[in-house]
């Protein structure tokens, strides 16, 4: 058997050839962004471009310093220990090319639970000019109803009782920020990489809640002195499984013991608002725009809802992953018809491209079948998830007088995904934060289909509009007596 190598700078001249390494000198880069929440999504993504950059430019002025806050990243953080803060990033096509590629743009790697001193001190360094952030919808910490930041979570209570120990993200960047100040240093730019709407907007929002609540004195200077630039961040990253480890070790030599796998397309657009001298980003594909809104629009109701509906749907017919339910052609031309009828007039006067092309190719991104991309991995946090996603468009559609039949069916759908049983009696997991009112409301709705729109913190008051209540019943009726296959087959009969 041939010999294979743990993946570390010591070892990285000892890989095969059709591993592409970087080359450059990684003890001569600059650290000056700082990333909390080194996902799997952030290592395929905002460490990927900026590796492109110093790889192919030979740009020493972007490393990142990784920042990890929660316990539950502890594994994540002794591999990029153990591995020099290398990793492999495993692309497939469509087509069935593979790539490894190892990725150095990771300098250095702090973890918030070990030494949160050293985390703020990090932040607080001249070097740090962006500090970037993927922490999940749910990481935002925002009241859905009242939009404030909500200082009820037991983590935050936690953590303004003791500041110099913070836990969530706010908790670090009001130190960080105290001490910047202190010392005179300029602020920074916060990059949010998550898929939410206006995610800059929205952490900016969430800080300047929390620190009016908190330090208020400090206020006028993060309002001076830092910037929120929103984004749109697109690449299909999927958990990684053993197999992927194990293709890696056998065919590349390489023994990564948590490599990323993903898509070839990656697509990133940034609002051009930093505070200093930007990354030459757009020398390796990135945009920068005036106005981010019409590229999220797109992204969200289009992408992020099409797995949406793929996960929902295709988890009550047995199938496993995406690849499973996007060549099923009821499900194809479902989703097809949702996108034509429902989405694309509330997308038409901002479209940045050919809508018709972007549709065209994210069914064939769904049908890549070398992406195991897990429905399960869809579904999760679907409470977060939907109301970004899928109720903007029922929002719109219903205040244009406009067709909201199939939107209607996939909330329908939802509810009684949360039934928990698919159509071969077999049960599956709900994992959301609100999985509890999740399955009790469902529960409910068998008697009073009205019910599940009850949930406010998801719904808000769309149970008062009759014209959405209407189409709902009608489609949670046919879905209780019906399996999924015959309803998507149903309504796809029906005309627009
Ligand atoms: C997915 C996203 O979590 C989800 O529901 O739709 O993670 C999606 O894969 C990414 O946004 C792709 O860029």
């Amino acid at each position: 058997m041939t010999k294979s190598f743990q993946l570390n700078m010591e070892n990285l001249k000892l890989l095969p050839d059709t591993v592409l390494k970087p080359s450059f000198d990684r003890d001569k880069i600059k650290t000056s962004i700082l990333h909390i929440g080194v996902s799997n999504f952030h290592r395929s993504h905002q460490a990927y471009y900026t590796h492109e950059l110093i790889e192919k430019f030979n740009d020493l002025n972007y490393g990142i310093c990784g920042v990890d806050l929660l316990d539950s990243d502890r594994k994540i953080y002794n591999i990029l220990k153990d591995q020099d803060g290398l990793y492999t990033l495993y692309t497939k096509e469509p087509n069935g090319a593979h790539r490894a590629k190892i990725i150095g743009s990771i300098v250095e790697y702090f973890f918030g639970p070990e030494n949160p001193l050293a985390v703020i001190e990090k932040m607080a360094s001249p070097d740090i000019e962006i500090i970037s952030l993927t922490i999940a919808e749910d990481g935002y910490h925002l009241n859905e109803i009242t939009g404030a930041f909500d200082m009820n979570h037991p983590v935050v209570n936690e953590e303004i009782k003791n500041p110099f120990n913070p836990k969530t993200v706010f908790g670090y960047l009001t130190q960080a920020f105290k001490l910047r100040k202190l010392r005179n240093l300029p602020g920074c730019t916060i990059l949010s990489c998550d898929n939410i709407k206006a995610n800059g907007d929205t952490m900016k929002q969430s800080l300047f809640d929390y620190v009016s609540k908190t330090e208020p004195e400090l206020l006028e200077w993060i309002s001076e002195n830092t910037t929120f630039p929103n984004t749109m961040v697109d690449r299909i990253t999927t958990i990684t499984d053993f197999d992927d480890i194990d293709t890696l070790k056998n065919d590349f030599l390489i023994e990564d013991q948590w490599p990323v796998v993903c898509e070839s397309f990656a697509q990133w657009v940034i609002e051009d608002k930093f505070l200093h001298k930007k990354p030459s980003w757009e020398k390796v594909g990135v945009q920068f725009t005036e106005n981010i809104e019409p590229y999220e629009k797109m992204k969200l109701r289009l992408l992020n809802a099409g797995h949406t509906i793929l996960g929902i749907l295709g988890t009550m017919c047995g199938y496993k992953t995406v690849y499973e339910a996007a060549i099923d052609d009821d499900f194809i031309v479902f989703l097809k018809s949702f996108m034509d009828e429902e989405v694309f007039p509330t997308l038409q006067e901002s479209s940045p491209t050919n809508v018709n092309d972007y549709k065209k190719m994210l069914v064939s991104r769904f049908q890549n079948p070398h992406i195991n991309d897990r429905l399960s991995r869809i579904c999760q946090e679907s409470s977060a998830k939907i109301p970004l996603f899928i109720l903007p468009t029922i929002k719109d559609q219903l205040q244009s007088h406009k067709q909201i039949t199939k939107s209607a069916f996939i909330i329908a759908a939802w509810c009684k995904y949360n039934d928990g049983i698919d159509d071969f009696k077999i049960p599956y997991k709900i994992t959301d934060t609100i999985s509890g009112t999740l399955i009790r409301n469902a529960t409910l709705s068998h008697q009073n289909p009205i019910k599940f729109l009850e949930i406010e913190s998801v719904f808000g008051d769309l149970n008062t509009n009759k014209l959405f209540t209407d189409s709902y019943e009608a489609s949670l009726t046919l879905l209780r007596s019906h399996s999924i296959k015959d309803c998507v087959k149903e309504m796809n009969t029906r005309l627009a």
